[in-house]
């Protein structure tokens, strides 16, 4: 039941305030209006409403004087917010109804939206998700990141190849945020440290300014509203006066283009590192902010230095924040005189870290000259800490060693949780990066496995599936998601799995007609949709799907009138810019398709489709409209994943490795209904260790051997026969990541998978018990754990089901 702060409206009364708003926020008349025009007035007609609630929330929070959570990540991958919020607000039909009545179509306003894309991928929309879970579970938080002026590259295909383009959601006016030009503060950096009576003072070089724009995130039904708090980078003095009167116009204007720079990009990095200046510029300005900004709220409350711990619970998203361990010891030392170890020990209290993977290069290391000469008072703290670490554990692990400053042990150290986001990859957080802090401070890693949204991630983007499951075991389940298992009573039941099925096939449809319309690609709907999309990473394989794809076209030739299932192997996803082998495989998968696309022989059997530009409005159309989830990395690298867990929630059946989360949901939905490959993680590390593992398993692969000829040889890049072969031979001579090994077993997993799609009835009912048996992969079900294990934060809503062992 809507929670009684949300009036209850009427379409008519709906459309009168979207009307004011066209009038009087927006300067136009209806007959004027432009399709800007209306989402805009759209948008704030739907955020007026969810301003009450936040009010609320917020007076509520200071009543309580509870502990507040802060959620400090440098990505938040949140996508569009129209559908979001109107849902959350039980409003989606009341909104359609009243533009309907303007005469204006809802879902074309809808697509309209840019996505507010300020993340890379699977980190950043973690964060989203996180959120919105927050907010439904009635936790007080604040997400804290960057308000980027560029989010995420566009992605487009030149002849095959990925080119990038700036992204520039902000030139038309965002919706949903509020600016607070009151709420800002300086960031310092450079300059040196000197001694004033005794103490070390911090004489800067360079001073920004960090200002606040607020975007209300509200939750479901409306119950509670939390705030995302992104900062931007803005200079002391806007502009350089004595410049321009001589003149010098370019001089005038750089403290605000030196300033801007800081918060203009997202760095398109997805576990790479950068060791660029500005990147760890980036990091200190969003951190420090953040910390002056919850300090302060806590002191103009009242607040006791000594009890901090108890009001404020810091969640540093992987590394990237790691500098609030130093930024906050500095504050209290240096501007509340706390002793050192008093300060240390007052900060680890209020700090936990969250681990997103095992990748040693995106391990976060700066050089130490680099980072003392941007930040010389937090290079010493920084050895105060390592002191302290060293004598009261009696750990042998150094924070700053070789000339670099380790920020993964940093956020250790300073960390009294650290978690690992699935429970493979938490084991292996044990003992591998971190083994030996392991030993030094037994207990202090824990496991929180990821989850997703359900309001986003089922209820929103699946209309039909949604309709099904309300009609079939009643409307508590976006907050309770474990109420899907009532669905399993229905898996022998042949009426409802038709119409399960029938749900599929009118997401199949959508997304057909949606492709035809945006690229001319036109789709068989009846095949099966084999969906692979994610950052493109030699981990996770896009490479060995290829191979298989190019392996099954050489056998559908061969035997043109077999029984073939028809497939679409559908991939997408980006390559950071500069990963040059990431780069290769998009062109490759390119080259691949538009031959095997155009072979009269194949074209009804097997098509392969990229769509350009893979974001998260893309991926709600893509799941819904998934027959099979590729879910193939090297066993031991994908930390979690969180696209398995939506496929297998829109009822599309993994293939998959031993890997990740993959581990968890082979366990809730059974083995039977998984189709499992691969080698494990130890066996992967026993497999590196052998000699020319490659070359020998491509030895005892006819099949595979003759792929990698033909890619070799030029057949897919007929303008350039050579362009593959480095690609190929460093498969040979390097196959980091079992690419060689697993690919038989692969193809046979998906010999398998094609049998069992032949039965429709049989895979319909996979299908639906993957639906039935992932509701514990809900991100409510994670956020009451990092609540309960982690920050011991309590809701401040009144209890239902899912929410009784919120701590
Ligand atoms: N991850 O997206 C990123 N970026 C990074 O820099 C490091 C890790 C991903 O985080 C997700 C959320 O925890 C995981 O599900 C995923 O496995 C991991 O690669």
């Amino acid at each position: 039941m809507p929670d009684m702060s949300i009036p209850p409206v009427t379409p008519q009364d709906f459309g009168a305030e979207i009307l004011r708003h066209l009038k009087h926020s927006l300067g136009k008349d209806e007959s004027h209006a432009a399709l800007y025009d209306w989402r805009m007035s759209l948008s704030l007609a739907l955020r007026d409403r969810v301003v009450d609630p936040w009010f609320e929330s917020t007076r509520k929070t200071y009543e309580a004087r509870g502990k507040r959570v802060y959620y400090l990540s440098m990505e938040f991958l949140i996508g569009r917010l129209i559908e979001d919020v109107a849902i959350n607000l039980g409003m989606e039909e009341v909104a359609q109804a009243a533009l309907a009545e303007l005469g204006q179509d809802y879902a074309k306003i809808v697509a309209d939206e840019p996505d507010a894309a300020l993340g890379n991928g699977g980190l950043g929309r973690l964060a989203a998700c996180f959120m919105d879970s927050l907010s439904t579970l009635g936790i007080p938080a604040y997400g804290y990141g960057i308000r980027y002026e560029h989010g995420l590259f566009e992605q487009h295909f030149e002849n095959g190849a990925q080119m990038e383009t700036a992204e520039t959601w902000l030139a038309q006016r965002h919706a949903w945020e509020f600016e607070r030009p009151e709420v800002s503060y300086p960031i310092h950096f450079g300059g040196h440290v000197d001694e004033a009576e005794g103490s070390p003072v911090w004489h800067p070089e360079e001073t920004v300014m960090a200002s606040a724009y607020d975007t209300p995130v509200i939750g479901w039904q409306g119950r509670w509203a939390n705030t995302l708090r992104l900062w931007s980078a803005k200079p002391i003095t806007a502009f350089d006066l004595a410049s321009f009167n001589r003149g010098d116009y370019m001089a005038a204007s750089a403290p605000e283009a030196l300033a801007r720079t800081i918060s203009r990009v997202l760095y398109p990095d997805d576990t790479t590192k950068t060791g660029k200046e500005l990147r760890l510029k980036q990091e200190y300005f969003f951190t420090s902010a953040s910390i002056q900004d919850l300090l302060r709220r806590f002191l103009s409350e009242g607040g006791d230095l000594a009890e901090l711990a108890d009001h404020v619970a810091i969640q540093l998203n992987d590394t990237h924040p790691a500098i609030a361990g130093p930024e906050l010891v500095r504050l209290l030392m240096d501007e509340h005189g706390l002793d050192v170890a008093r300060a240390i020990s007052t900060a680890r209290r209020c700090l936990a870290y969250t681990n997103h993977t095992l990748l040693p290069e995106a391990l976060e290391r700066w050089p130490e000259e680099l980072f003392q000469s941007i930040l010389p008072r937090h290079h010493r703290i920084i050895q105060l800490i390592e002191a302290a670490h060293l004598a009261d554990s009696g750990s042998a692990v150094r924070i700053i060693e070789h000339g670099e400053v380790k920020m993964g042990e940093l956020a250790f150290v300073m960390a009294h949780k650290v978690n690992g986001v699935s429970a493979l990859h938490s084991d292996l957080v044990k003992e591998t990066v971190f083994a030996d802090l392991n030993r030094d401070y037994p207990g202090r890693i824990i496991n929180q496995t990821n989850g997703i949204t359900p309001r986003r991630w089922l209820y929103s983007c699946n209309p039909p599936l949604r309709a099904l499951i309300n009609e079939t075991i009643g409307t508590a389940w976006p907050d309770d998601l474990q109420q899907l298992e009532g669905l399993s009573a229905h898996a022998g039941d042949a009426a409802f799995l038709d119409r399960f099925q029938a749900a599929k096939d009118a997401n199949k449809a959508r997304l057909a007609d949606w492709l035809k319309a945006r690229d001319g690609v036109v789709l068989d709907p009846a095949a099966m949709f084999d969906v692979q999309i994610k950052r493109i990473h030699e981990y996770k394989r896009q490479l060995m799907n290829l191979l298989e794809t190019i392996a099954l076209w050489n056998e559908i030739r061969e035997n043109p009138n077999g029984d073939w299932t028809p497939r679409v192997k559908i991939f997408g996803g980006k390559a950071a810019p500069g990963y040059v082998v990431a780069k290769e495989i998009i062109h490759l998968i390119n080259d691949t398709a538009k031959l095997i696309n155009a072979d009269p022989a194949t074209r009804d059997l097997l098509q392969i489709v990229y769509p350009e530009n893979y974001n998260v409005s893309m991926a709600e159309i893509l799941i819904p409209a998934a027959d099979l989830s590729e879910q193939i990395s090297t066993a031991g690298k994908e930390a979690s994943g969180t696209g398995n867990m939506k496929f297998a929630l829109n009822g599309a059946p993994t293939i998959g490795t031993l890997d990740g989360a993959n581990v968890e949901i082979r366990e809730c939905v059974g083995a039977e209904n998984f189709f499992l490959f691969g080698l494990t993680a130890a066996e992967v590390t026993a497999r590196r260790a052998e000699p020319n593992y490659a070359r020998r398993a491509v030895e005892a692969s006819p099949r595979l051997a003759r792929v990698l000829k033909q890619i070799e040889s030029g057949v897919f890049s007929p303008s350039d026969k050579g362009r593959y072969s480095g690609l190929i031979q460093g498969l040979l001579d390097h196959d980091y990541f079992l690419v060689t090994c697993d690919f038989d077993s692969y193809f046979e997993a998906q010999r398998r998978v094609d049998t069992v799609f032949a039965d429709q009835a049989a895979w319909t009912r996979m299908a639906a018990l993957n639906t039935a048996r992932v509701g514990w992969f809900s991100s409510d079900r994670t956020i009451t754990g990092y609540a309960r294990d982690i920050w011991t934060a309590s809701s401040l809503i009144a209890s239902r089901s899912s929410r009784k062992d919120v701590a």
